[in-house]
């Protein structure tokens, strides 16, 4: 007999289930109960404390209310927007099967990965218990086990193999899609080897680094490799031109030892990495800024003493979120490497991996916001307050709604520079699509990564205090999502590469941007619902086009202080154009128009705004000072 079980049946016999279900008990008497001497047994007349009531030890009464749990369901299936996205543009069947299937993997077995991912971090082992420096990195197995799932589903390997041709980026990115939340962050790796295997293919696939991409691209977990991308040191990892120490010395066979101290490496177990170093010349000089900057392959290897090669692992960072994922600082004592760039094209080599990393983080800023939605919105139909269920409530839908148009918003915008992504690797680009995807990375980038935060940090507000509870999993998902504005470029720094991408094509981005946004308005303007949509869109292009033609007249600083608010009106045009034109399909539904409409009530041109408010005048950036320190403004 189990110990419940004899427990139970004691009870019955006793007369306990009785005196406890009858009326109710009354409290426990502590101090009343005479207690036997620790050792004694108590005597045969003594009454069963049980049968008085005064139980000395009893569960406490909490209640029958539980409440039910939000459930995650197939995110493929339970995402109509992404299905009706592939229907229009990717119609085919394996492509649907595949993401069915993944779909309904992640949601039974994957996502609980991902949270055996968030609470067994990294962690640093520096010696072995004999006292030699070994610096392992431990991850848990479910860290281990997405490595694999990696390789298996193709998850790098599908941008690769290109079977559905200038549409097998989309592809791809709607697996990451559905995986980004529940891959407890490993989808930061991924991030950092589609951009190397990326690098690796714009440079040429041969020796030294072929058989790296074979291994980065690769379906076989046994071979799979994930890379890094080492480019953040102590003086910065914006101003990389400027703050980047680490030294290159060559070496006689031609390869190269790297020294120098790496302030942030991401998923820093990885199997090898692409990082940014300064060629000495056989005096030791180097070259300052980023015309002395060239790029490196390096793999992560072992001694036989179990020594890393080359590398010292300083410290595991402590970080807000991204716990999953070791993030380390490391000292590069003589890391062999191999420069892969023409000498000093390092940052202009490695930006073809900042174009992937920021696209996947974009990925990864919609897919967040669609789990919170989706949770919140499977919550609302299991919760009740007020005598209803949350469903019921029109403010509350409201919220969620507002949420669902931003996430929309979000998925669209990324998915079409996916689609630009996909044609320009597939050499059908045309001119205007490179023009669009230079422009839309950045602003994606630093759109998605601001509107995640705001949307996620909404989505846990809908589960009242049970989003602030650490295990039901919700707020990881803020802190996880508060990285996506920082790496990759902050929201300044990628404004700032907008306004130089515009400089440098001398305007063609900006064209190519009015050109595209002009025909997917075209495309509905027989639609007539969608008219009010249309019509704002169209007048928010007319104060963009004459904002840019009053800032071409302006001083630098003028449009360096509009950037932020150029870059956002940017995102929010572009978008009212993809939701409207996604609405404008024939097999589009009723909540497609809706969502389109919402999107473009708001103030879709923020820039023009500012502008008539004279916020980029030259006096605006001493006053700015001035508030910020709050003294009178000098001079
Ligand atoms: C879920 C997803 C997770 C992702 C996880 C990744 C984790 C990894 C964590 C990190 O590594 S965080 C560190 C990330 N660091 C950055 O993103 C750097 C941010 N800073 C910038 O982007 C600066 O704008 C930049 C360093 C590029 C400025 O450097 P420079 O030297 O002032 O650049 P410059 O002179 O404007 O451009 C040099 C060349 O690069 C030019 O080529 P050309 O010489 O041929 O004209 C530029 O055109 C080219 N270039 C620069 N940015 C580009 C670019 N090309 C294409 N796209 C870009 N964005």
């Amino acid at each position: 007999m189990s110990v419940c079980s004899a427990l139970l049946s004691r009870r019955a016999a006793g007369g306990v289930c009785r005196s406890l279900c009858a009326v109710p008990p009354s409290l426990i008497h502590i101090r009343s109960a005479r207690l036997a001497e620790p050792g004694t047994r108590r005597s045969e007349e003594e009454p069963l404390w049980e049968e008085t009531g005064n139980l000395p030890f009893s569960r406490a009464k909490i209640g029958s209310f539980i409440q039910e749990r939000p459930v995650l369901k197939n995110p493929f299936l339970e995402d109509a927007l992404l299905r009706g996205y592939l229907r229009r543009h990717l119609p085919h069947e394996a492509a649907f099967s595949d993401l069915c299937a993944f779909g309904e993997r992640v949601a039974n077995e994957v996502d609980e990965w991902g949270r055996e991912c968030e609470i067994t971090p990294p962690r640093l082992v520096h010696f072995d218990p004999w006292g030699r420096r070994v610096d392992h990195i431990v991850t848990s197995s479910a860290w281990k086990r997405m490595k694999d799932l990696s390789a298996q589903e193709g998850l790098v390997a599908i941008g690769y193999e290109r079977s559905f041709g200038e549409w097998s980026r989309v592809y791809q990115m709607s697996k990451l899609y559905i995986f980004s939340p529940s891959s407890g962050l490993y989808t930061c790796p991924l991030a950092m080897t589609d951009g190397a295997a990326k690098v690796i293919q714009s440079i040429g696939v041969s020796w030294p680094v072929d058989e790296a991409y074979s291994r980065l691209t690769t379906r076989q977990p046994e071979r799979f490799w994930t890379s890094g991308q080492w480019m953040t040191e102590r003086q910065g990892g914006s101003d990389v031109g400027s703050g980047t120490e680490t030294v290159a010395a060559p070496q006689a066979d031609g390869s190269y030892k790297l020294h120098g101290f790496k302030w942030f490496t991401s998923a820093t177990d990885a199997d090898m990495t692409l990082t940014l170093a300064r060629e000495q010349d056989r005096s030791g000089a180097t070259t300052p800024g980023s015309r002395g900057l060239s790029l490196f392959y390096a793999e992560v290897s072992r001694g036989e003493d179990g020594r890393l090669k080359g590398i010292e692992v300083q410290r595991l960072k402590d970080k807000l979120g991204t716990r999953q994922m070791p993030t380390a600082e490391l000292l590069l004592d003589g890391l062999q490497a191999h420069r892969i760039s023409e000498e000093g094209r390092g940052v202009a080599s490695i930006a073809n991996m900042l174009t992937i990393t920021r696209i996947h983080n974009s990925i990864s800023a919609a897919a967040a916001m669609r789990r919170v939605v989706q949770l919140a919105g499977d919550y609302a139909t299991r919760r009740t307050a007020f005598g209803k269920l949350l469903k019921d409530h029109p403010l509350h839908m409201q919220t969620l709604a507002r949420m669902e148009v931003e996430t929309r918003g979000a998925f669209l915008l990324v998915m079409d520079v996916c689609r630009l992504l996909g044609r320009e690797e597939s050499g059908v680009a045309t001119e205007l699509d490179a023009h669009l995807l230079r422009l839309l990375t950045p602003v994606v980038k630093l759109y998605t990564g601001k509107q995640a935060v705001a949307v996620v940090s909404e989505g846990l507000e809908s589960f009242g205090g049970q989003g602030y509870i650490e295990d039901t999993g919700l707020p990881g998902l803020l802190r996880d999502a508060q990285v996506l504005s920082i790496w990759e470029g902050t929201t300044n720094v990628l404004s700032l590469d907008v306004l130089r991408c515009v400089a440098r094509s001398s305007g063609m981005v900006l064209h190519a941007f009015f050109t595209h946004a002009k025909s997917l308005l075209a495309g509905a303007s027989s639609v007539s619902s969608l008219s009010p949509a249309v019509t704002a869109v169209d007048a928010a292009l007319s104060e963009l086009k004459d904002f840019v033609q009053v800032a071409a007249t302006r001083e630098p600083g003028y449009l360096e202080l509009a950037a932020r608010d150029l870059a956002f009106s940017l995102a929010r045009i572009y978008t009212g154009a993809l939701l409207i034109d996604h609405a404008s399909w024939k097999e589009a539904s009723s909540s497609d128009t809706y969502a389109a409409l919402r999107w473009c009530e708001q103030d879709l041109c923020p820039v023009a705004t500012q502008q008539a408010r004279r916020c980029y005048d030259p006096n605006t950036a001493p006053l700015d000072a001035a508030l910020v320190y709050d003294r009178p403004v000098q001079g």
